[in-house]
């Protein structure tokens, strides 16, 4: 008896972590948003999670009972009488809880959120609850039930909840837990704040009893009118048609989903205008199923590289570009809004980027619609940085499962042409074979758009730097982060007369550069910290690299100060990395300017090349 509870907790928990696979295109369908004020409780010996055994309720006859307990007034039970939602504080949902109380600045460990809400679904319609994020490990309580776990803080997920909504009077309780862990991706070690909570919008999908779940609309990969993809339908009706189309360019086909729901789709398009940062051409597709319609603005472009050049839509391209954390520096706190996206890539605009590097995990949808409205270019990363367990298959699975969802979130974003697999992290063969294995899945999930890292550099004598990784081979751009001038001897004079030996033939790109300073310190160029001191080492760095023949980009670090526990020196950095071009005040530094006017001049080249071709 008790072998067979275990074995079926086991199965529980094993579909739990997996969770449903998440519903795409969410401002697409009819929803109901949950975001707002939500009660929390802030838990850190999770005594709503396991009883004085430190057994999980949820292991117990009546899975979600703790969870259950702290819904109820505390007269009506007699376990955790202690707790009471009804009494405790809100937090703003979405939003991290580090930056809503002061008390939870430092706070790394469980929050319990509960919302109260009323819904009323039409006929025989299905209902989710879907979550933007939430970092890190969320386990979710319908009426006292348990949804599911699931793990990783930057990628949606969603529940089914047709069977155990209510009219009125719904109980939906959220345990968040953002504790680092050896054994996650990412691990315990990294130069960002752990901000935890329900970070991203939280909604209600209302969909029909058979709906269009996932599709992808894009171009074929060499081709540029030929659109390949495919749709997928959830549901008892998994047989149908579905008709694609674009009516702007009158073209559209009816394809017939087969018994598991799915269905490829090929089509091509005449007189398409593709998409580029010059003219982000976005067309209304509609995809529509004999019960569901659902439409989105989709661009069309290509991107490949041939030789040391990038292409996009047949042409050289110079990615002018600039690293980004997802975090509003005057506010100090994750960045989640339409609003906070249009603040950090109108800055990115204002400096004349084409691309942005989004650091260092899944940022929320906003940035990349945003980037497909505005023409910027984009790379998305899975949060593999720095020193991840190699060897432990669990860890993989994390690490695949974040690509995965990502790949799935974001494949139908012109602006998104680079998933990167990983940042900085140690050679060695088990680390070289777990970024191949992520990268043949990648491809296999999306042969598109360009595979790359952010790879490190070694010395090769005293004014010679080396790019040399067996996991060079297997990228499409090889990146590198470079950060001589700031770590390591000596200062900016080292950039003067320092080689690159970089043998592949592939486009190569800088992932990162840059040196730290304090808005408003000014003083003399070799002093550190000084705005000097950052600006000169940007104007020496980028005409160091500008001689490295394959370069063909740059994402300095980093477009503005962002929070990091690492970073305590007093009165210069309290708790901030000092990276940014601009600072916590939202001030730009004089490095942006350097970094303009270098894109400018870019911008220029790359225009002049080819109006010659
Ligand atoms: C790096 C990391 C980045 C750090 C940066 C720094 O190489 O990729 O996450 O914040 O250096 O400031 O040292």
């Amino acid at each position: 008896m008790k072998i067979f509870k275990l074995l079926a907790f086991a199965a529980f928990a094993c579909t739990a972590a997996m969770g449903q696979d998440a519903i795409v295109n969410i401002p697409g369908r009819q929803t109901f948003s949950l975001n707002g004020k939500w009660n929390y409780i802030i838990d850190p010996y999770e005594n709503g999670y396991y009883d004085y055994r430190y057994k999980p309720f949820d292991e117990m006859s009546n899975p979600g009972a703790g969870a259950f307990f702290l819904d109820v007034k505390p007269k009506d039970k007699t376990d955790l009488v202690e707790y009471s939602f009804d009494l405790s504080p809100t937090l703003w949902v979405p939003g991290d809880w580090n930056s809503q109380d002061d008390r939870l600045l430092f706070y790394e460990g469980t929050i319990w959120y509960r919302k109260l809400f009323d819904y009323k679904k039409t006929g025989d319609n299905r209902v989710f609850v879907h979550f933007g994020a939430a970092n890190y490990e969320t386990d979710v309580y319908l009426n006292g039930k348990k949804l599911g776990k699931h793990v990783g803080g930057f990628t949606p997920f969603n529940y089914e909840i047709t069977g155990l909504l209510k009219d009125e009077n719904n109980t939906l309780v959220v345990k968040v837990d953002n504790k680092r862990r050896r054994d996650a991706v990412p691990t315990l070690n990294t130069d960002w704040w752990n901000y935890g909570g329900i970070t991203r919008d939280v909604n209600i999908v209302e969909v029909p009893a058979t709906f269009i779940e996932d599709y992808k609309i894009q171009l074929k990969k060499g081709s540029s009118n030929v659109v390949e993809g495919y749709v997928k339908l959830n549901g008892a009706k998994q047989s149908d048609q579905v008709r694609i189309e674009i009516p702007e360019l009158k073209a559209s086909v009816v394809v017939n989903t087969g018994k598991d729901g799915y269905a490829p789709v090929s089509f091509s398009l005449k007189k398409v205008q593709l998409w580029s940062p010059e003219n982000p051409k976005l067309y209304e597709v509609v995809i529509a199923s004999s019960s569901d319609r659902v439409t989105e603005k989709i661009g069309f472009r290509t991107i490949e590289t041939r030789g040391t050049d990038i292409l996009l839509n047949g042409q050289s391209i110079f990615l002018r570009g600039i690293c980004i954390h997802e975090e509003v520096p005057q506010r100090g706190g994750r960045a989640y809004s339409m609003e906070d996206a249009k603040l950090l890539l109108g800055w990115a605009k204002e400096l004349n980027c084409n691309y942005v590097r989004l650091a260092h995990y899944p940022h929320n949808e906003n940035m990349v619609s945003l980037a497909d409205e505005m023409g910027i270019l984009v790379w998305e990363e899975n949060p593999v940085y720095w020193t991840i367990l190699w060897d432990n298959p669990a860890t993989y699975e994390l690490a695949k499962q974040q690509l995965t969802d990502l790949i799935r979130r974001d494949k139908n974003r012109a602006s998104v042409i680079i998933w990167s697999m990983a940042n900085e992290t140690p050679v060695s063969e088990a680390r070289t074979n777990f970024l191949k294995n992520l990268t043949e899945h990648a491809r296999s999930l999306d042969d598109t758009r360009l595979i790359s890292a952010a790879l490190e550099v070694h010395g090769g004598g005293p004014n010679t730097r080396v790019v040399e990784d067996p996991f060079a081979d297997y990228v499409d751009i090889v990146n590198f982060n470079q950060y001589l001038g700031w770590y390591g001897a000596g200062g900016p004079e080292r950039l003067d007369n320092t080689d690159w030996r970089i043998k592949y033939d592939k486009p190569v790109m800088v992932s990162e550069f840059g040196a730290g300073a304090l808005q408003g310190f000014h003083a003399d160029a070799e002093t550190r910290w000084s705005e000097e001191y950052q600006e000169v080492l940007y104007e020496k760095t980028l005409n160091m690299l500008s001689k490295i023949p394959q370069f063909r980009g740059v994402s300095p670090w980093i477009l503005a100060d962002f929070r990091s526990p690492r970073r305590q020196l007093p009165n210069i950095q309290d708790g901030w990395n000092r990276k940014g071009v601009i600072g916590e005040n939202g001030v730009k530094k004089k490095a942006f300017y350097a970094l303009k006017k270098f894109y400018d001049e870019m911008e220029l080249i790359y225009k002049n090349a080819s109006v010659k071709k």
